[in-house]
């Protein structure tokens, strides 16, 4: 496998202006014609040559057989096929500045386990593109700075295809002979080959429409599965408040007339912004009280929002190679981010973000895996849709916004859009457009592209004079991909607090201390104080301050941020659990759950923030804190710091146990929050283990009238009793039998069971009639939460964990490797983990590495954790 590196870069050679595409669908032998209008591109000829490129054209494509090639309308056959991509030699294309190419080839979509391409989900056919797919349905430069306008012509059985879907304009619908039908689609937009889709199915369709800015109506048609119209609607709402969002945001409308959204069960990610026609994955459409969560609700709205967006940023802009990625789904994650935070909550989101970062972006750049948001070398384009081009790649568009103020960055959008509307561009565009639009130098920050790693933040206060100062140092550990690193530029929120809880003025602007070099100062006019550091996560660094327990008491009661007070209770959590890690028969000081406990009582009447200070970071954040975790020992503590906070605060959540009254289901901000503090204390009172608490769970799982409430008795009866549980599960097994991604939760809870025999329960379950190997969502459900949430299974003593994920991803690799190399993240990590652990995932590791015909995605990952 060769790596292709970011330097390399060069412009095509040809460019492929229209693109005229008939398909003909057939399960097994699908046959496209392709017909391309080429021409020399401007780049490809030096300054002494004619007119005609010096190259040769080379088509990418893979999985494909072809049929025949005509240039120009006679039959071409002096073409070669190397290593599946088609070439065309240049002499053959001498003497033409233009030519027209035509291709025919056939697929075999029933047989495409890989979710790329053209493939079956269920009964309907449809097509993922992003990142290098578009190969995998004919030959074509398959690279996003290739752009072309698109016409479509699908020849599908009627009956069975009532909708036969493409990007843009629906041009032509007729019926043929044979009892099949003849549809045609035309996009005027120019596009890159990954924005390219096709839908074909029989389906319910829900229908609306949005009336832009300008006052144009636009037409939305969301498309389901038979039978599920009633769960679009929350999809379809959310679509219309972000194409209203953007306008009063970003003034950013809508170009097409038509926009639709085909929900499907066979998917790789969460969805797909192709133009005009996006496809989602079903379990980021359909949703009811009944089926949905709150955090369902939640997310629903953010992916809608997330791919709605990538209209103007990746589609109407795209990049210049997929180096660049970032470049649209960093501000594109921005963007929805920001759109969550105005239509649900600031708060809410921003930790949920947080926690993203913490538990699985600062992991990636600790690992083998370590890459710049602007990655610098790729083997598989696939394994670099990660959390750090994405969640990191929206921190860094963050700080521009904190940089710049919301107006700055206004000004920097649409100076970007003026510049580069309908081009592929790179990062450096972009912040180019920023610092313009801004008459700011942005080069330093320009360094946030190019270096990979976790900056560490140390913070001491040293004592001078009447007053002290606060000294910043950051340092950035070598990473697997880059030993030497320089000192970023670095927006860091600061608040300081008198010991009485009153704030003293710094005299920062924003309150924010920006950190360009390795050390700084602030000077704090006050002898004693307890700094507020890092609110609201102004940069993604890790904070290393001497907090004492006392000092994290302080900040939750008296900072001025939400956010901060959150962020203290984890700190706090954290080092309570730390202490049972390192002795693990230690009773908490009974003086710190009163002080917790007075803390918590200030947020009673915030029941939004009493959510979140109510739940105790995850084992996965844990880990983070430690050089080399013992897996078992750490999950261990964090059960034991569970039950002693249940011990000690149990008078006050059963106090708030009785404030919350069961309510009819709405999902509105005040409901979702009451719920949250509910599922958080019954969590909590679990740990008790009391038939009480277990019958008072049932109780409430009987009646309740939502699947939010479901769920968390479920959660909360895994803690409190396994009979319990194991009933719970039964009934709930009967009642959404019938419901795919309702059993997905199903699979998920079972494979986060604490339990000996884990295992066979996994290998019963994967023979369950819902299960299915080739359906990401059950293998992500079942093995992904096995491998990722369930420590004390996956982290065995005896190595079975590993070895049961690593048979696994054996099965799973010849036929989906996108998603093996996704589930095979936890394995890699392995030095985080105490040697004996390591050993074993090391052993694990090495067998993959030694199957034969490892796919690219695998080799890419597995190779370089054992380097
Ligand atoms: N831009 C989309 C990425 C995506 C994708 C990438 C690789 C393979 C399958 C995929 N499905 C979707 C989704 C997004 O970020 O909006
Ligand atoms: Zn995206």
């Amino acid at each position: 496998a060769i790596a292709k590196k970011r330097l390399d870069y060069q412009a095509p050679n040809y460019l492929i202006n229209e693109v005229d595409l008939v398909i003909e669908l057939d399960p097994t032998d699908t046959i496209i014609t392709s017909t391309l209008k080429c021409e020399t591109s401007p780049h490809a000829i030096s300054s002494n040559a004619g007119v005609a490129s010096e190259q040769d054209l080379i088509l990418d494509g893979e999985d494909l057989k072809l049929i025949s090639v005509f240039l120009n309308g006679s039959a071409f056959t002096n073409y070669r096929i190397e290593e599946g991509k088609l070439v065309i030699p240049q002499a053959e294309l001498a003497q033409l500045t233009d030519f027209t190419l035509q291709i025919k080839n056939s697929v075999d979509p029933i047989n495409n386990g890989s979710l790329e391409g053209l493939y079956l989900s269920n009964e309907a056919y449809c097509t993922q593109c992003e990142a290098e797919g578009f190969r995998k349905i004919t030959y074509f430069l398959d690279r996003p700075d290739v752009l072309s306008v698109y016409t479509v012509t699908i020849i599908a059985e009627k009956a069975a295809f009532p909708h036969v879907l493409s990007n843009g304009n629906l041009v032509e619908e007729r019926d043929l002979a044979d009892g099949k039908k003849l549809v045609k689609w035309h996009d005027p937009f120019k596009k890159p080959c990954y924005l390219f889709a096709l839908v074909a199915g029989n389906f319910d369709k829900l229908s609306d429409s949005f009336t832009t800015m300008s006052g144009r109506q636009i037409q939305l048609e969301l498309f389901v599965d038979k039978g599920k119209a009633s769960q679009g609607h929350h999809a379809l709402a959310s679509l219309k408040k972000a194409m209203k969002w953007d306008e009063d945001v970003f003034g950013l409308e809508y170009d097409l007339d038509i926009y639709m959204v085909v929900a499907v069960d066979f998917f790789n990610m969460g969805a797909m912004e192709n133009k005009g026609l996006n496809v989602f994955n079903s379990k980021f459409v359909l949703a009811d009280s009944n089926t949905a969560t709150d955090d369902d609700f939640f997310n629903i709205e953010s992916i809608i929002g997330h791919e709605y967006f990538h209209n103007w940023t990746g589609n109407r802009v795209t990049c210049r190679d997929w180096f660049q990625l970032s470049l649209k789904e960093g501000l594109t994650v921005f963007r929805d981010q920001q759109f969550s935070a105005d239509m649900f909550s600031y708060l809410a989101t921003r930790i949920s973000q947080v926690k993203v970062m913490r538990e699985h972006q600062f992991a990636e750049d600790a690992g083998p895996m370590s890459h710049p948001i602007r990655p610098d070398e790729v083997i598989e384009m696939n394994n670099f849709y990660t959390v750090t081009v994405y969640d990191k790649g929206a921190e860094v568009i963050r700080m521009l916004h904190t940089l710049l103020t919301a107006d700055g960055f206004r000004r920097g959008m649409d100076l970007y859009f003026e510049r580069h509307d309908g081009q592929a561009v790179t990062c450096d565009d972009f912040v180019n457009a920023m610092q313009d639009a801004n008459e700011v130098n942005l080069d330093h920050f320009k360094l946030w592209y190019s270096q990979s790693g976790t900056p560490r933040v140390k913070v001491e206060s040293g004592l001078e004079s009447g007053s002290k100062e606060l000294n910043f140092t950051q340092r950035t550990n070598p990473t697997a991909d880059q030993a030497d690193k320089r000192a970023l530029y670095l927006p860091i929120k600061v608040e300081c607090l008198e010991r009485s809880g009153r704030k003293i003025d710094l005299n920062l602007n924003n309150d924010t201390f920006v950190l360009d070099k390795a050390n700084a100062s602030v000077t704090v006019p006050s002898e004693d104080f307890v700094p507020v550091l890092l609110s609201d996560f102004s940069a993604p660094v890790i904070l290393d301050y001497p907090y004492s327990l006392e000092d994290y008491l302080l900040i939750m009661t008296f900072s001025s941020s939400d956010y901060s007070k959150w962020d203290a209770s984890q700190a706090l959590y954290s080092s309570l659990i730390s202490e049972l890690y390192h002795n693990e028969s230690v009773e908490l000081s009974t003086s710190v759950w009163g002080k917790l406990e007075a803390a918590l009582r200030q947020a009673c009447n915030n029941y939004e923030l009493l959510n979140e200070m109510l739940t105790i970071p995850s084992v996965e954040s844990l880990t983070q804190g430690f050089e080399f975790s013992e897996p078992l020992k750490l999950s261990a503590a964090r059960s034991a710091f569970l039950v002693q906070m249940q011990e000690n605060l149990q008078d006050f959540l059963l106090e708030i146990m009785a404030n919350t009254a069961q309510k009819s289901y709405e999902y509105t901000k005040v409901q979702v929050n009451e719920r949250r503090v509910l599922s958080a204390v019954l969590q909590l009172l679990s740990y008790s283990k009391t038939p009480e608490m277990a019958a008072q769970l049932e109780k409430r799982f009987n009646s309740a009238d939502n699947m939010t409430d479901k769920l968390t008795m479920l959660k909360a009866s895994q803690i409190c009793s396994v009979e319990l549980f194991e009933k719970l599960m039964l009934s709930f097994e009967s009642e959404y039998l019938e419901n795919a991604v309702v059993m997905d939760k199903w699979f998920a809870l079972h494979a986060t069971t604490k339990s000996n025999d884990i295992l066979s329960k996994l290998t019963l379950l994967a023979s369950h009639r819902q299960f299915n190997l080739r359906n990401p969502n059950k293998v992500r459900s079942l093995v992904g939460s096995f491998a990722f949430y369930n420590t004390d299974g996956f982290h065995a003593i005896d190595g079975s964990g590993y070895q049961f994920l690593t048979d696994y991803l054996l099965e799973l690799d010849p036929i989906n490797p996108q998603i093996a190399a996704r589930l095979v993240t936890p394995l890699i990590q392995y030095k985080k983990f105490a040697k004996s652990h390591q050993e074993m995932m090391v052993m694990q590791l090495k067998r993959l590495l030694n199957r034969a015909n490892l796919s690219k995605d695998l080799y890419e990952k597995v190779s370089k954790s054992l380097t």
